[in-house]
């Protein structure tokens, strides 16, 4: 599993306050913390509360490179802010645009762009494609997947290897009303993105969205976390902070035979 860390993001009361007060030390704790925790990637989302949203991405993606090498995950909906911080990050080791969906209203040919400003990144620049277009979050398993496939077909149209591309089926709180039954949605709608092409592209999800407002938010995330992981989940935006969370994923590869089994296999996975 591609672990991509969340917690650098102003939706978190204290990355929202250092942001306000430039507070270097939280932010560069966040990144050598979630390092250490094995993330591949550290998201990167200055929040809606940021005044200039651009001059943040810059500022974030500064702060955390002083301390650390690990690749970028730039998030953001704007694309003038992932461009912001893509001019100032250090893509060498890699970077994630994230994220785009097929298109817009108001702009028809966003993935493209996107898939422009990955491939001048150089050879790791990768995005993360939801699946949603100009008419919305689709809720039901047929249209996730063929708008997919629209993303998967428009990548390699534009030579777009599928190892670049991440295809997100977009995950919603599951304590909003109705929404019961869109877990099992993205589940089976995951099963079919990765007969796609082959290779397939990486899936992604957004894990912490799904327990938002929720009691047992860790314990829900963990749950979908290794059932998804089941259908093809190859990559995830969660709390590597949660050594429950990263335990259950070790014992779930494990399980899945991705991970050799030793009685010291939690070690193991946290040493790789
Ligand atoms: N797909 C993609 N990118 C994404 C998402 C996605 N980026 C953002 C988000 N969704 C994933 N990251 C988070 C980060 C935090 C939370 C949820 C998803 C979260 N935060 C607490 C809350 O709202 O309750 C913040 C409260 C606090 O502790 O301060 O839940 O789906 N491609």
């Amino acid at each position: 599993m591609i672990a991509i860390g969340e917690r650098i993001n102003g939706m978190f009361t204290d990355v929202k306050q250092a942001i306000a007060e430039k507070d270097k030390a939280v932010i560069q704790d966040l990144a050598k913390r979630q390092t250490e925790c094995g993330a591949s990637y550290l998201d990167v989302n200055v929040g809606t509360a940021a005044a200039d949203q651009e001059a943040t991405m810059a500022w974030l993606v500064e702060t955390i490179q002083e301390t650390c090498k690990t690749p970028l995950c730039l998030d953001s909906q704007k694309l003038n802010v992932i461009a912001t911080g893509l001019k100032v990050a250090d893509t060498s080791m890699g970077i994630l645009l994230n994220s785009t969906p097929l298109n817009k209203k108001n702009d028809e040919e966003i993935l493209d762009k996107f898939l422009e400003m990955a491939k001048s990144a150089g050879p790791e620049g990768k995005i993360i494609a939801l699946t949603m277009d100009k008419n919305g979050v689709p809720q039901d398993v047929d249209t996730r997947v063929a708008i997919a496939a629209e993303i998967v077909e428009k990548a390699m149209g534009a030579g777009f290897e599928m190892h670049r591309l991440f295809v997100d089926p977009i995950v919603l709180p599951v304590k909003v009303p109705d929404a019961q039954q869109q877990p099992n949605n993205i589940i089976a709608a995951i099963g079919q993105i990765v007969f796609l092409s082959d290779p397939p592209p990486h899936i992604v999800v957004g894990l912490s969205n799904l327990s938002q407002g929720a009691g047992e938010r860790s314990l829900i995330n963990r749950t979908f976390l290794v059932m998804a992981a089941s259908h093809g989940l190859d990559a995830a935006i969660v709390d590597v902070l949660d050594d429950a969370l990263v335990d259950t994923l070790a014992t779930g590869e494990m399980l899945l035979n991705k991970q050799l089994y030793s009685d010291s296999y939690l070690k193991a996975y946290r040493n790789a």
